[in-house]
């Protein structure tokens, strides 16, 4: 049985990811930091599955440990501060865990464990202000955040590790991906929420910043599907995942509200607060190397994704104020 470490387990990808690897036969070790409070929400109808051990990116010592008790053959680093606008009111922060963290795992993996192979979860964040349209894998980075900044580090530094010390690690730059298990301040989930709380009378307008951002959305259970077929390859290569079709805030809305019967434009109010000091303005994949060299390819539409999320946000509501 295979033994694959998964750092960010509690996070919205890491369980899909830990669902997936169980489906496989995986034996899944995940890797949580010490909180006051469990943050087991996600996982919970996994953990008497899975085993989860205590250590944190910003201490080197516990991730050589961890390595040296489990002897993992996977390790995907999913862990990360992933909230673009906490990048800019905690920079540092942002880049201790991005992009050191990042480090601090492939010195664990080069010192303990050089045989495993090497997951990095990147970013289409990295492509920024971008150069072309669509961005594949050779499209040059140009980060507009903190945390885009921070993950370019992490990319390269992954390049930098399989390039020096011949280590199986890749670099999986993943365009947007959502699910009901999205945190709640992304703008999908914050839409899909919103939308439940109107159709279910709970709140009566949606305050959101640009609504002409455009990205590239598609659904977490097919990127994990990519992750895990990035390190089954004969050879370490870096792929971009994404669906090739872009949409923008105003359109995410309309699809939303419109599931539910209702007019987004009489409920969307937009607030200054959520405007970024920079933004990325539009994001497209072009995947077609991961569909050649992976044959993956996404199976959940835009559509389809964002109606499961307003639908799964309207039982759970249902569920909380019925009792
Ligand atoms: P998420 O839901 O915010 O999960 C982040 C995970 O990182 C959580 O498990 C969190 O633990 C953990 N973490 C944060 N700081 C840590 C530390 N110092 N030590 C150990 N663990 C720490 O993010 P996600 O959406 O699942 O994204 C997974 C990864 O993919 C992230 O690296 C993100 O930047 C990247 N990414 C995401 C997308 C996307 O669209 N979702 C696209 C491209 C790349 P707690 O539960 O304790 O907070
Ligand atoms: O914003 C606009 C906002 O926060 C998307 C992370 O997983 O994907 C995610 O980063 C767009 C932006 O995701 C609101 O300005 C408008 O243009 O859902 P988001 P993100 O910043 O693209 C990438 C690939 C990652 O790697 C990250 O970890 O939506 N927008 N109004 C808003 N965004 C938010 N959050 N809230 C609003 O009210």
């Amino acid at each position: 049985m295979p033994t694959a470490l998964v750092t960010g387990i509690t996070g919205q990808d890491g369980s899909y990811l830990a669902e997936f690897l169980l489906g496989k036969g995986y034996e899944v070790i995940g890797l949580v930091r010490r909180t006051s409070r469990l943050t087991y929400d996600r996982i919970q109808h996994l953990v008497d599955r899975i085993e989860l051990v205590q250590a944190d990116l910003h201490d080197l010592g516990s991730l050589m440990d961890v390595l040296n008790k489990y002897a993992p053959d996977e390790i995907y680093n999913l862990a990360a501060q992933s909230f673009v606008p906490a990048s800019w009111s905690q920079p540092i922060l942002t880049g201790e865990v991005n992009a050191l963290g990042v480090v601090r795992m492939l010195e664990a993996m080069r010192l303990v464990r050089p045989q495993a192979r090497f997951y990095q979860a990147s970013s289409s964040e990295m492509f920024g202000k971008v150069r072309e349209v669509p961005q594949k894998e050779t499209t040059p980075f140009y980060p507009r955040s903190p945390y885009a900044v921070a993950k370019v580090y992490g990319h390269w530094i992954t390049v930098n590790y399989r390039e020096s010390y011949n280590l199986f690690a890749v670099s999986g730059i993943l365009f947007n991906h959502e699910s009901p298990r999205r945190g709640l301040e992304f703008v999908t989930r914050k839409v899909t929420n919103g939308v439940a709380k109107i159709k279910l009378g709970l709140a009566d307008e949606l305050r959101l910043g640009n609504l002409e951002a455009k990205r590239d959305w598609g659904y977490t259970g097919d990127y994990v599907r990519a992750m895990w077929l990035m390190l089954q390859q004969d050879e370490p290569e870096d792929f971009v995942i994404g669906t090739g079709e872009t949409h923008s805030v105003r359109e995410l809305c309309e699809v939303a509200f419109s599931h539910v019967g209702l007019d987004y434009r009489d409920y969307v109010k937009q607030d200054p607060r959520f405007f970024r000091p920079a933004e990325v303005d539009i994001l497209v994949a072009d995947a077609s190397k991961a569909r050649e060299k992976l044959g993956w390819e996404p199976r959940v539409t835009f559509e389809e994704l964002i109606h499961m999320m307003v639908d799964a946000d309207l039982e759970r509501l249902e569920r909380k104020y019925k009792q």
